[in-house]
């Protein structure tokens, strides 16, 4: 059996939560990541038989049974995962319609999976629909993009609009926009089914005045989406009370839409020949 904190999914998530605690996205205990875990990758590891104890998820969700997922632990903190990634990590495969989870790994203080599984899970299952290669859900605190959801309209095409003109390229890393929550509780299967709705058009989703989720093919692409709509956010926040007199018009969104090759959310940018909005 090879040695499990040398497999590269667990150096690239430990690399991933401390990169998100040094960009002070997750204070104390804030912010969780979920990473499934191919079966056959996870086997060169882990004894697979072998289940160290089983834990009721509190949701049925079968398309999800036999999956297993890399998650970090409930009451962590970020900070700490580098030290004691056994205990501050776990490993859990999902089985009896995803309501058991069986602890392969981690968790080694008696400890277990997020407060926030429920979004976790319910959002990998809208975001495979969609795209079968997603394997990330990750949720943080950045601060601009959580200021932002005190003095901006929660609208989401607004909202989406508004990051979009503070990069050039934004519309191009994330084209779907970012779909927006209002104020909801934390760590219930009812904020899990509305993120998990709104992750059905957009890998970006703004809790507001809590923090955000993206999703992503792996730990680096969703890093760098939460990344760069944090650093429009702080654009935004260092301009937000100043006259604007320049910004980023929807004919040079056209532009980068074909130079990238990408498209932006359908009736999001107002059409070339209807001229520009704000
Ligand atoms: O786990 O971020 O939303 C701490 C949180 C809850
Ligand atoms: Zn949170």
């Amino acid at each position: 059996m090879k040695d499990i904190l040398a497999a590269p999914f667990m150096t690239e998530m430990i690399r991933t939560a401390t990169a998100m605690y040094d960009h002070g996205w997750d204070e104390r205990n804030g912010g969780n990541i979920s990473l499934m875990l191919d079966e056959k990758e996870a086997g060169e590891y882990l004894d697979m038989h072998s289940v160290l104890r089983t834990i009721p998820t509190g949701f049925s969700m079968p398309e999800l049974d036999g999956k297993i997922f890399l998650v970090t632990g409930t009451g962590k903190y970020f900070r700490n995962i580098q030290y004691e990634p056994e205990v501050n990590l776990g490993i859990i495969r999902l089985r009896g319609c995803g309501q058991q989870a069986d602890l392969l790994w981690g968790y080694s203080d008696g400890g277990q999976f997020t407060s926030e599984f429920p979004a976790h899970m319910m959002s990998h299952s809208a975001r495979l629909k969609v795209n079968p290669a997603n394997r990330v859900i990750m949720h943080c605190h950045p601060a601009n993009l959580l200021a932002m959801t005190y003095v901006h309209t929660l609208d989401e095409r607004e909202f989406t609009r508004t990051l979009w003109q503070m990069c050039t390229e934004c519309v191009v890393v994330f084209p779907d926009g970012v779909n927006v929550l209002p104020w909801m509780l934390c760590g219930t299967n009812e904020i899990g089914e509305a993120t998990a709705e709104k992750m059905k058009t957009a890998r970006l989703v703004v809790w507001s005045q809590h923090g955000i989720y993206g999703a992503g093919k792996d730990l680096d692409e969703t890093f760098g989406l939460i990344e760069t709509a944090e650093k429009a956010a702080e654009i935004y926040m260092k301009i937000a009370h100043l006259p604007r007199i320049n910004t980023i018009t929807d004919e040079q969104m056209h532009l980068l839409e074909k130079r990238f090759g990408i498209k932006a959310r359908e009736g999001y940018l107002e059409e070339p020949d209807r001229g520009t909005d704000k």
